[in-house]
């Protein structure tokens, strides 16, 4: 849990560049573009006609330079000037941050991969107050960068340049809860486990967990659509976020939040700011449909010989686990080697080259554990899966979820990460690891891959000793055609954030992502 604690999911708001100032890893960016791209469908940028910038796609700027040293430029907004400090102390007292100390965790993301060098942070508690702010910075033409828990991984949740940072960090508190219809209105700042705490306690639970749950904040999570572990149960964000309370760039708030399941008046506008980043607006506020806390949760860890086994495992436990099948994850062997090595956590299995978490969530003990129990004995018997492990206690249960949710904090020990969240046919996922694998030969110190198999969703990390270019143009843009060629997404679940923004059009047609940009003028 320690380790969770440390990763936070983002949110990220406002304009957002590659930084050429980063003493840090500077991301990835693009080297070809897909055939079929054109740049008369993308729009003209109108810089310094706003205050206020909501952070940019790249549809809204000129075509992306296929090189390297394609880094945004930072637009000629103003500078803070002590006359803004002096308002917004004004405003928020005592919460008008400018201590380089405190300043410096609000500008280095998690993976400590990019940086910015914002000298403001400002610490709103109401929706009221955020209006404030942006209107004022609108009228001042000053950039403002919001952002959550600070735990996204495409460098997404910080500043590039001298943006104020808006965090909702204060703004945490649950606003109501129905416990008949098992809706949960809170404010955006709310960490994702102390809302699953505080549903537990009246018999709910909240219908997404993911491994940075100790630092994410559900307005973050909402804003770059998380995915997470129990997707395959309860579905994405996009349909269990009933509401938003949204402010936009010019201090205008959106009432949105409203606690209806049903709601065909117009267009859903809603939609627009789950898994926009902050590029449209930030999130003050959201309400959420909650499933009923299981009675019964059983864990069960797999090891498999093949991919194409565990794919036939994963075929057999949807027909035979139907209704109470929760979540189906894997990792591979690297992976564990890397849990081993760099975070002592033992395999609790004989050692395999691929490993499954199934997790089984119900009403009836008895009879979910009979299920699971007639699916590993047809599993095992089949010879799909070689040895096994069930979990029934939270602590083992943990202890198992540790083994996949722990991957990413084995891999920041393991050297400098180069990390690709890919979607694909479910059959392909795999085939993705190998052949990178074989590609960069004994160039790459580890080649692993995990991720949600029930949602198609592979994440495809390679590390080597210290950040290395020519590693880099090895892996991009092979990883992205090779996604283009089997139409999956580049981005599956992290969004694309300043890393991945290049990239939009392996998976995105040119006239979606000018539309895109159409959306986007709604920043004025
Ligand atoms: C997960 O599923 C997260 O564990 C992080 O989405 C994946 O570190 C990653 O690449
Ligand atoms: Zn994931």
């Amino acid at each position: 849990m320690a380790g969770l604690l440390h990763r936070r999911l983002r949110l990220r708001t406002a304009l957002r560049w590659l930084s050429p100032l980063s003493t840090a890893s500077p991301p990835a960016v693009v080297r070809t573009l897909p055939p079929g791209f054109s740049s008369s469908l993308l729009q003209t940028p109108r810089p310094g006609s706003c205050g206020v910038r909501c952070r940019e796609l790249h549809a809204g700027g000129e075509r992306p330079t296929p090189s390297p040293a394609a880094t945004p430029e930072r637009r000629p907004f103003s500078r803070v000037t002590p006359e803004d400090l002096a308002f917004f102390s004004k405003i928020i007292p005592g919460r008008t941050i400018t201590d380089p100390d405190i300043l410096e965790a609000s500008n280095v993301d998690w993976l400590k991969s990019v940086r910015g060098f914002s000298e403001v942070l400002l610490r709103p508690q109401t929706t009221e107050e955020v209006s404030q702010i942006l209107g004022y910075c609108n009228s001042r033409n000053l950039a403002v960068s919001p952002q959550g828990g600070n735990t996204g991984l495409v460098g997404g949740s910080v500043p590039v340049y001298d943006e104020i940072i808006l965090s909702t960090a204060l703004m945490n508190n649950v606003l109501n809860f129905d416990s008949v219809s098992g809706i949960l209105s809170c404010q955006a700042g709310c960490v994702l486990e102390s809302l699953s705490l505080y549903l537990e306690d009246r018999d709910y639970i909240m219908p997404l967990d993911l491994g940075a749950k100790g630092s994410c904040q559900i307005g973050g999570n909402v804003a770059t659509n998380a995915g997470g572990l129990r997707l395959l149960r309860y579905g994405s964000l996009r349909g269990t976020v009933l509401g938003l309370e949204v402010v936009l760039a010019d201090g205008k708030v959106l009432d949105c939040l409203a606690t209806l399941r049903k709601d065909n008046t117009g267009y859903d506008l809603k939609q627009l700011f789950i898994g926009s980043e902050g590029t449209l607006g930030v999130i003050t506020a959201v309400t959420i449909l909650c499933p009923r806390k299981p009675k019964a949760v059983n864990v069960a860890f797999l090891g498999c010989e093949s991919f194409e086994q565990l794919l036939q495992t994963f075929q057999l436990c949807r027909g035979m686990l139907g209704e109470i099948l929760s979540a189906f994850e894997f990792l591979d062997r690297e992976c564990m080697r890397l849990l081993n090595t760099h975070l002592k956590l033992a395999n609790p299995i004989t050692d395999c080259p691929f490993y499954i978490v199934i997790e089984t969530s119900g009403s009836n003990p008895t009879h979910d554990e009979e299920k699971l129990h007639q699916f590993l004995e047809e599993a095992m018997t089949s010879s799909q899966v070689i040895d096994g492990t069930v979990a029934t206690e939270e602590a083992k249960i943990k202890a198992l979820w540790s083994l996949r949710e722990r991957v990413t904090e084995a891999l920041t020990h393991d050297g400098f990460t180069y990390k690709y969240d890919i979607s694909l046919p479910v059959e392909r996922i795999y085939q993705l690891v190998t052949d990178m694998r074989e590609h960069l030969g004994d160039r790459a110190k580890s080649v692993v891959g995990y991720g949600h198999v029930g949602d198609g969703n592979l994440h495809l990390n390679i590390t080597s000793p210290t950040k290395d270019p020519d590693l880099l143009a090895s892996i991009e843009p092979f990883v992205y055609e090779w996604t283009a060629r089997f139409q999956g997404s580049i981005s599956a679940e992290h969004g694309l954030g300043l890393k991945k923004r290049n990239y939009i059009y392996y998976s995105k047609a040119s006239l979606a992502v000018a539309l895109m940009g159409n959306i986007k003028t709604m920043d004025p």
